[in-house]
């Protein structure tokens, strides 16, 4: 019985020797202690022995028992440990690597090209206006000088919203309601969406933006309106830049002026953007009619005015070489990102 056992023990530690794994260990334990296992068949046995030597053989056996089963459970542990172990290194974080970028959104093009004549204009003490898409004929048209016949009332050029409301479309009727609202001195911009009854095509839009400017205070004459809108476009485009003042018509304003200024594609030599000119118009302007200064109740003996309009989207489009104005409009991110 002895040698049996030795025997049983021997094979024991040798098998748990090569077992590598948990499911080793199980079968290993059901190989010995099992139901139908080595050490439970030696328990049969003791029934078949001599009385006085069963007591001696249920503790060997017991012995060789516990003996297997604790030799399991520490190999069981030592699986456990090293497993942990390799779990552990296979997870492990490096900290050190960089993270992942957030994806970041961007001015829009008309927006970086706003604040930056916007930012001009507030250098040189002008006040920012805004004021009603949908606005007043009477400020859009009637109180600007713009008569009942005249063909930006058409409905075919302007968005009615009933006889006497329409879509503005120009952001003059700012202007007219600051200077009711306001004595002079008045030195403003007003930025804005205006609307016109056009089909859309690479040059039009029924929505676009403009900058009017507006000043009004005692004395002020042609000169100062050359001044403000030369500093204004040598800010804006480049202190090389040459302006030309020519003379044009609008019904709001006497006399009135269409400007020019150095090509800033080309910077004079002549592209396609100027058509060769080297020059390109940017914007026009005039001296307050005092038509439109008495209507608004500002004395014109006492007071003078000048005023300017500018296309945001012409001037986004010459700055980037954009030549298509429903870019500005769809917003495509493919187009957008280009502006980060
Ligand atoms: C253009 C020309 C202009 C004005 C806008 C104005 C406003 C008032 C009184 C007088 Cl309240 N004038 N605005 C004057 C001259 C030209 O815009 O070509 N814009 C795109």
């Amino acid at each position: 019985m002895k040698e049996k056992i030795k025997g049983i023990l021997s094979e024991a530690m040798q098998t748990l020797q090569a077992a590598g794994d948990t499911q080793a260990l199980n079968d290993l334990r059901v190989r010995f202690l099992g139901k139908k296992g080595s050490v439970t068949a030696l328990m049969k046995e003791i029934g078949a022995a001599a009385p006085e030597e069963r007591a001696e053989m249920g503790k060997m056996i017991n012995d060789l028992r516990s003996k297997i089963e604790e030799a399991i459970e520490d190999a069981l542990r030592k699986i456990k440990n090293s497993e942990k172990k390799d779990r552990l290194a296979s997870e492990r974080a490096d900290v050190t690597l960089p993270g992942h970028k957030l994806p970041l959104g961007s001015l829009h093009p008309l927006t970086i090209v706003y604040h930056e004549i916007r930012d001009i204009f507030l250098r040189m003490g002008f006040d920012v206006h805004e004021g009603p898409e949908v606005e007043c004929d009477l400020y859009n048209f009637e109180m600007l000088n713009i008569p009942k016949n005249h063909p930006s009332r058409d409905m075919q050029d302007t968005f009615y919203i009933s006889d006497d409301v329409v879509l503005r479309t120009h952001t003059s009727p700012v202007q007219i309601r600051t200077m009711l609202r306001e004595k002079p001195p008045i030195r403003m911009i007003c930025p804005g969406r205006v609307y016109r009854c056009d089909d859309v095509d690479a040059t039009h839009s029924p929505v676009f933006n403009q900058i009017e400017g507006l000043v009004v205070d005692k004395h002020v004459t042609l000169a100062n309106l050359k001044g403000t809108i030369n500093s204004f476009l040598k800010e804006f485009y480049g202190e090389n830049t040459k302006t030309k003042f020519r003379p044009g018509y609008f019904p709001f304003t006497e006399p009135s002026a269409e400007v020019d200024a150095t090509c800033s594609l080309c910077g004079g030599e002549g592209c396609p953007a100027c058509k060769g000119a080297g020059m390109i118009e940017v914007l026009g302007c005039g001296m307050v009619n005092p038509v439109v200064l008495t209507g608004c109740g500002i004395d014109p003996e006492e007071y003078a005015g000048f005023a300017f309009g500018l296309g945001l989207d012409r001037l986004t489009n010459i700055k980037y070489g954009i030549t298509d104005i429903r870019l500005l409009y769809e917003n495509d991110v493919r187009f957008l990102n280009q502006f980060k």
